[in-house]
This record gives C-alpha cells, structure tokens and sequence, in this order.
C-alpha cells in the first residue's frame, strides 16, 4: 500500500535502501548533526500534518540544537495570506467561524475550487445559499464544483438535482484580482459620496481603522474602464458585483492558492482587507475574512511555532519556560533553503512529512544540490519522490499516520490539530498500525534530540517521549491562548483560540487599536506575443504531490494528466489542435527551463491564460519568481512558451 514498515538506510554510493534499527539511524543522524560547522548548516522541513505536540517537540529539538532554519510548507502555500493579514488586522490567521456562513449575505470565494480542494466547504456554502446568502465566484477557469453542487447526503443529491453555488462568476485573467477589487472599490466609493454613510461603515472607519482619506484619494485616481481591462471581467459584470455588495455588511471573503502564489499575493490579500474594512465587514456575525488552509494543521504548525522567523516575544517565553536561549538570527524558509543548498551552505536536510523535491520549484535546480548534501532524512508515512532524490547517504523513517492508532505504553493516545478557523480539536487514529516497529512523529523528535543533544539538553526528552499530555502542559506555558491545553481540548469541540479581529479589536497593527487601510499598486503583466501565462493547479484525484488518479472529472479529463489547457482562439493563433502534443518552457533568467509532452485541451480561460497540473510543471517554475515579502514561489503565474512537440532526441 506504498507504507513503510521500518527505518531504512542508504549508505554512500549504495544503490539500495536497506534496513537499519532505530537507534543506528538516530546515531548516525546525531554523528552528522553533530559534525557541522554550525548548526545552521543543517534544515528541517515540515509538511503541514504534523500534530501540535509532535511540531512543538521537533522545534524545540532544533531550536535547542541551535539553528531556525524551520522551512514549512506554509512557505509554498500561505505564506502571503500570513503576511498580508498580519500587516493589516495585526494577526496572521482568518477571522470567521463556521457559523458565520450560516448567517451571512455575501460570500466572495477568490482563487480557491471548493469542489475538488474544501468538499467538506460546499455543504457550508449550500447551508448559507439556502439562509440567503449571494455567492460571488472569481475564477480564471469555470470550475463546475464552484457552479453546482450535488449533495449526496440528501435525497435530492442522490437524485441528481444540484443547487447552482455561483450567482455571480467573474472570469478573472490570471492575477487580475487586484484590479477586479480596486474596480468594485472604485464604483462602491461612487455610490458611498452619491448616499453617504448609505454604503461604507463610516463609523467603522472612523473608530477602528486609519489611513482611509488616503486610500479614496488614490482610488479615485484609477480609471474604472482600464481596471476592467486589466482584469478582463466585463464592466456590467464588475458592476453586479458592486451592486450586490453595496447595501450589504455581512459579506465573508474566502481565498487560496489562486491568490497567494503570485509575485504580489501580499497586496492583493491587503486588498481585500480593504474592501472589508470599507464595510466595516469585520468583527461582527456573518462577516470577515477566510483564508482557506491547506493541509489539516498547517495553521497549527505555524502557531507551535513551525517558523524560520518567530518574533522576539515568542522566542523570549519559549526560553523562560524551557530553560535554554534559542538562536535569533532568522532562519532559512523553503526557497532561501534551496538556496543555501545551491551556495553549498547546508549539509543536512531532515523533512518531516512531505515531499519537498516535488513540491518545491525549479525541479532540476533543486535537485541538484539536494544531491550533494551529506545527508537526507525523510520521516515520512508513505514512500515519495524525495526519498529518490537523497544526499550523499540517506535515511527513511516511518511513522504512523494521522489515522493509525497510537500506542504509547499500551494506551491509545491522542493528538491535537489547528482548523483554518482557529478551532483546536483532538484526533485519534483508529486503524492497527502496519507494523508493531512505528513510532510516532512525536517519539522519533524525542529520542532524535536525545541521541544528538545528549548531556547538553535540558529538556527530559524520555517525560515527553511517553506522554503527550507532558508536552501539551509545556506547550500551555509557552504559547497564548493554550492555557489549561489538557483539559480545554478534551472538550467534546474542541476549543476557539483567541482571534482579537474577531472581536473587533485590532491589537499589534502598530496603529493603536486600530486597522491600516494599505496602498497598493497594480501588478504589471506583460507578456510577448508569443508567450502565455500559465497557473499551476490541482486535479481531482490528487492530494499535493500524491497521485491517485488520472482523472479531473469536473474538468472533463480522463486518464490523462500532463494536459494544458488553453483558449481556443489562442489555440487557432498557434495552429493547435484538440489534442495537440507540446512542449511548454520557460527561459526566465536566461535558463531553459522545458517540460515536454503535454496534450492540448480546449478550455474556457482567458486569451494568453494557460492552466497545467502541479507538480508536472514544477520544472517551469524559476526559483526566483517569488511573492514579494512572503518569498512564496509563484506558481500561479508563470511565463511560457508553447510549442509542437519534439523529441528531445530528435535534433
Ligand atoms: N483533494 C485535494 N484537496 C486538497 C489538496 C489537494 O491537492 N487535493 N491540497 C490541499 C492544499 S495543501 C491546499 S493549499 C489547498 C489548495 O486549494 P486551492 O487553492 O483551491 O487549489 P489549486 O488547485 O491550487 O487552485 C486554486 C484555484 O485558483 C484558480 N486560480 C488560478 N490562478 C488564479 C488567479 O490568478 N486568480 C484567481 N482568482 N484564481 C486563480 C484555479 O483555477 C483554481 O480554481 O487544497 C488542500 N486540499
Ligand atoms: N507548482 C506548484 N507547486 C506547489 C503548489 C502549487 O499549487 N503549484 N502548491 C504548494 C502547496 S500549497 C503546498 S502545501 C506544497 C505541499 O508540499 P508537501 O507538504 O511537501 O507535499 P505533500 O504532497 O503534501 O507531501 C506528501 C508526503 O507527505 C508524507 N506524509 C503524509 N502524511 C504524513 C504524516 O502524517 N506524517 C509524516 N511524517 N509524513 C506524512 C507522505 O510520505 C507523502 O508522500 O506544495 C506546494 N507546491
Ligand atoms: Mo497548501
């Protein structure tokens, strides 16, 4: 079942993983941690699976070791919804509660294919269609899972009738959302001074946020024509939109990928805070802003303090409670990683989950060096790609997964998750483990710290190996809003953390209790005639890098996974047919960058707009293009060229 059943090793120049006991390979993983110049030459990845307890244990173990090279796949994901929020309501997490979509009038759902990606969201987003609520969708491609839902919970779903989710969609060019929300602002600010007070939540401004006089000032310098144009949404349609949304204040913004993974995904996140804070859609019932996360406890990793640049606050707690000084110098995060793998900065790489090689950009450049590293270590449930692509020696742990049962001293043990909405919840795994030889992630952080730190720890790594309600008591100390950690999740739903926007309250913005209206600027996109911009996205039957399926069926694609899809006036201007096989590159940088042998399929995108499936295009995506300020690599814009396919053999 592509499980792995025990600890295996790679010696150097081998060409076989063969199996190794637990202590050998947590020896030979202390002998190289230990032989470093310095701690940072080592990093440790984390996939967003990780329980609270184990991702508290494991960053403890390398803060102690001495480094905050704590790369995570937030960085690849949402990173910018981190950024932008922090920057803006002064805390980097989302501000609605399932409820809130039950009691709401508008719901903007940017960027994000629910169908494929949240299904648990649809039944969310029918509750509140059928409460009354309007949903507005913004999309480059017509995602069918966004325009109609079968519940097959009900007897009309299993019947075959579908509630249509969508009232309004608004076909976006890639990255054109910035301009889309500049323009609703714009005709929204037009009504406002037509029926003052009648639209913006003038005393919401007034009281809570700063900066607005300046804000409508440049927003009138826009021209509402131009900012269609930019991005490619009729004007009539731009105009419901506003329309829907001006006698309205409970209206929720969702987002995901399609807004963050792009050189300014910041800006648009703090976009969209704008147009939430003109109403004054905030810190009330039915309204605020939904960042939808990814993996099930990527927020709670971030919020353990999975981060390779925690504030000075965190880092001063962590060492009153825990007794040693942490480093301070900011850490790697996953680009600036591949980097230092590039410089020849980093000798060891140690990933808790994941599959970094395919996940990361720039394939062949980060692979490379990932090959000339002395060591690798995967802790990993299933095998990967990147237990293939390992350094000089290599080693595999196992590890249960999130559903198996996990014994410790003969007691079936739970661990606890972050939601997106902030709710901390305990999971127990119920299925019998593969093999009697697993640990869990928790246990192999503990006797890994162990073996490498040995008398220099003053942490009791055996207390914390053994009990998780030890490593949540410590965490209680340590992190706010996890006060009374063991008895609050034992609660049947879990508990709430707090959320100071959620209250209306806008502490840490540096305004005083108050939220910034921010300024942005438009992206500019230009490409050559003979350029295309394409987005990188997920189908069906995959989850991340794993693939189950070669199926997309809402999209209509069967058995078939290195497709592109394109306009059909762009596909008549190339000369390509249905079916066509290509060749996509990308020469940024002056490197050609290729991924050959892709079938042309005819979609309803925009002109220029391609769209292609992650991780087969990883190859296009150059390490360099990156979000502003959240270093989130792009992968939702990338420049290419398309062309017949070509033996690479055949010149
Ligand atoms: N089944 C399944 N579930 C998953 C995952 C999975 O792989 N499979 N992955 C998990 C993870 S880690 C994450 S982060 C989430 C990802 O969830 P999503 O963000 O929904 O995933 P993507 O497929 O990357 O798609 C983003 C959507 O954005 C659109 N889009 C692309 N470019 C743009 C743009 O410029 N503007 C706008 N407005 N839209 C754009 C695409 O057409 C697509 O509908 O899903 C999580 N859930
Ligand atoms: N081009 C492009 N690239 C992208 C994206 C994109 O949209 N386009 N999306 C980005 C995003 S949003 C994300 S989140 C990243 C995902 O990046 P990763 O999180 O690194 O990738 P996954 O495919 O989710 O990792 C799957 C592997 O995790 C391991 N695993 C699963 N469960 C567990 C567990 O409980 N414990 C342990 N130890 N291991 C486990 C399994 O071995 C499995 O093979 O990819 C990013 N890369
Ligand atoms: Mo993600």
């Amino acid at each position: 079942m592509g499980r792995i059943a025990q600890p295996v090793y790679l010696p150097k120049g081998g060409t076989h993983y063969q199996p190794i006991s637990w202590d050998n390979a947590f020896k030979k993983i202390a002998h190289h941690l230990n032989s470093l110049a310095s701690p940072d030459e080592a990093a440790f990845y984390t996939s967003g699976r990780t329980s609270n307890e184990a991702s508290f244990m494991y960053q403890l173990f390398v803060r102690e070791f001495g480094t905050n090279n704590l790369p995570d796949c937030s960085n690849m994901c949402h990173e910018s919804s981190g950024v932008g929020l922090t920057e803006t309501i002064g805390i980097g997490k989302g501000t609605v509660t399932l409820d809130d979509f039950y009691d709401t009038d508008v719901i903007i759902i940017m960027g994000q294919n629910p169908g494929t990606n949240h299904p648990r969201m649809l039944s969310a987003l029918e509750k509140a269609k059928k409460n009354g609520a309007k949903i507005i969708a913004v999309n480059p491609l017509f995602e069918a899972g966004l325009m109609a839902f079968k519940n097959p919970q009900t007897v009309k779903g299993v019947l075959g009738f579908s509630t249509q989710l969508a009232d309004l969609y608004l076909q976006v060019k890639i990255n054109g959302d910035l301009a889309l929300l500049k323009a609703i602002e714009k005709l929204l600010y037009g009504a406002e001074q037509e029926n003052p007070g009648k639209v913006f939540d003038q005393q919401f401004i007034q009281n809570k946020t700063v900066g607005y006089e300046v804000f409508v000032d440049l927003l009138q310098q826009y021209n509402i024509d131009e900012l269609a144009v930019a991005c490619s949404v009729p004007l009539s349609q731009i105009k419901e939109a506003a329309e829907t949304l001006k006698h309205k204040n409970r209206i929720i913004i969702c987002w995901a990928m399609g807004i963050t993974q792009h050189v300014n995904g910041v800006d648009t996140i703090k976009e969209i805070v704008n147009l939430v804070l003109l109403k004054g859609s905030i810190g009330k019932t039915g309204s605020g802003l939904c960042p939808v996360r990814g993996h099930s406890n990527v927020q709670g990793n971030r919020t353990m303090l999975i981060w390779e640049n925690p504030g000075k606050k965190q880092l001063d707690k962590l060492k009153e409670v825990c007794g040693f000084e942490p480093p301070r110098k900011k850490g790697y995060d996953v680009v600036e990683a591949i980097k230092a793998m590039q410089q020849g900065k980093l000798k060891v790489f140690f990933a808790m989950g994941g599959n970094f090689i395919s996940a990361t950009p720039d394939t062949l450049y980060t692979a490379e060096p990932m090959r000339k590293l002395k060591l690798t270590v995967q802790v990993s449930t299933k095998l990967n790609r990147s237990h293939l692509v390992h350094g000089e020696e290599a080693i595999i742990l196992p590890t249960l997964s999130r559903s198996d049962k996990d014994m410790v001293n003969g007691e079936a043990q739970f661990i606890s998750c972050e939601n997106s909405m902030g709710v901390v919840q305990l999971s127990k795994g119920v299925l019998e483990p593969i093999s009697k030889d697993l640990l869990n992630e928790n246990q192999i952080v503990c006797k890994l710290a162990k073996a490498t730190l040995g008398s220099r720890s003053v942490i009791d790594w055996d207390k914390y190996a053994d009990s998780y309600d030890a490593v949540r008591d410590v965490i209680a100390k340590v992190i706010p809003g996890f006060e009374e950690y063991n008895q609050k999740v034992r609660q049947p739903a879990g508990f709430y953390l707090p959320n100071a926007p959620r209250e209306g309250k806008f502490e840490n913005t540096g305004f005083e209790g108050k939220a910034p209206f921010t300024i942005t600027e438009l992206p500019v996109n230009k490409i050559a005639d003979d350029e295309y911009m394409l987005t990188t996205i997920r189908s069906h039957d995959q989850f991340n890098t794993t693939i189950y399926g070669l199926d997309d069926r809402y999209r209509g694609v069967y058995n078939e996974r290195r497709v592109i899809f394109m306009n059909e006036t762009d596909m008549q201007k190339a000369g390509f047919k249905t079916g066509e096989k290509v060749d996509l590159f990308n020469y940024s940088g002056g490197v050609e960058r290729a991924a050959r042998l892709f079938v042309v399929v005819p979609y309803n995108i925009p002109e220029c707009n391609t769209a292609a499936y992650y991780p087969e295009t990883n190859v296009l995506v150059p390490i360099d293009s990156v979000a502003e300020k959240s270093n989130t690599p792009t992968s939702k814009l990338i420049i290419i060229k398309i062309k017949k396919h070509q033996s690479p053999l055949s010149d």
